[in-house]
């Protein structure tokens, strides 16, 4: 099972883009099933919930998703930073000022998601994807470190940061379709799939449970 997780609205928004898509998400991708957890967009809360979410359910890849207003493209992020920073507060007023999410905990912790395969699937479908080296320093970022701290990155885990979509209104802003939005994030969760799928055949070839291949 793939565990993926989206944010509430947040900063004044009466959606967030995220939330839409994990409803809207299908039940399996590649033959996995896909367990679904919507966090609230407080640092330690959302934190907390997935944390224990992964310890319940052990799932074979943790996909978390959030929204970067003002990115025009779908981005899978490459990494956490210890940092927790806000220019607003969090839905339960916290604003912390640069503090660490795991004191003394290494500055960066690096995603264990197929990033590179990512962007491909998403980008055969002509929609726009790239790698980001900074998931920020709020809650999303918060939540991609607390996890790889947690999970030790043991299973695939890590981030997508997706743009505002038109519903939200910000005709300054860069946005793109909900369904494409959609689209992209359902085909990245294949890709998550069938670098499972390789992992485990590598592992069962490695471990002389079934043949080489030819
Ligand atoms: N985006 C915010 C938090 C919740 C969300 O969807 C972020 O990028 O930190």
């Amino acid at each position: 099972m793939i565990l993926v997780t989206a944010f509430e609205p947040f900063g004044g928004e009466t959606l967030n883009p995220t939330q839409m898509i994990l409803e809207a998400l299908p039940d399996t991708a590649g033959g996995y099933s896909i367990r679904k957890l919507l966090l609230p967009v407080e640092f330690k809360k959302a934190r907390e919930m997935a944390c224990a979410e992964y310890d319940r359910l052990s799932p074979a890849a943790v996909v978390m998703l959030g929204q970067a207003g003002g990115r025009s493209v779908i981005t899978p992020e490459t990494s956490g930073r210890n940092v927790m920073h806000g220019r607003i507060p969090d839905n339960a007023g916290f604003q912390p000022d640069h503090l660490p999410v795991v004191e003394n905990g290494p500055d960066v912790l690096y995603s264990t998601l197929p990033v590179g395969s990512i962007v491909k699937a998403v980008r055969a479908l002509g929609l726009p994807c790239e790698e980001s080296d900074s998931a920020g320093e709020y809650v999303c970022n918060a939540l991609l470190y607390g996890m790889l701290a947690h999970n030790g990155g043991e299973v695939p885990t890590g981030f997508i940061h997706v743009p505002y979509i038109r519903e939200q209104g910000h005709e300054d802003k860069p946005f793109m379709e909900l369904e494409e939005i959609g689209r992209g994030i359902a085909a990245a969760l294949e890709a998550v799939a069938d670098n499972l799928r390789e992992r485990f055949s590598r592992n069962a070839r490695a471990s002389g449970c079934v043949p080489p291949a030819r």
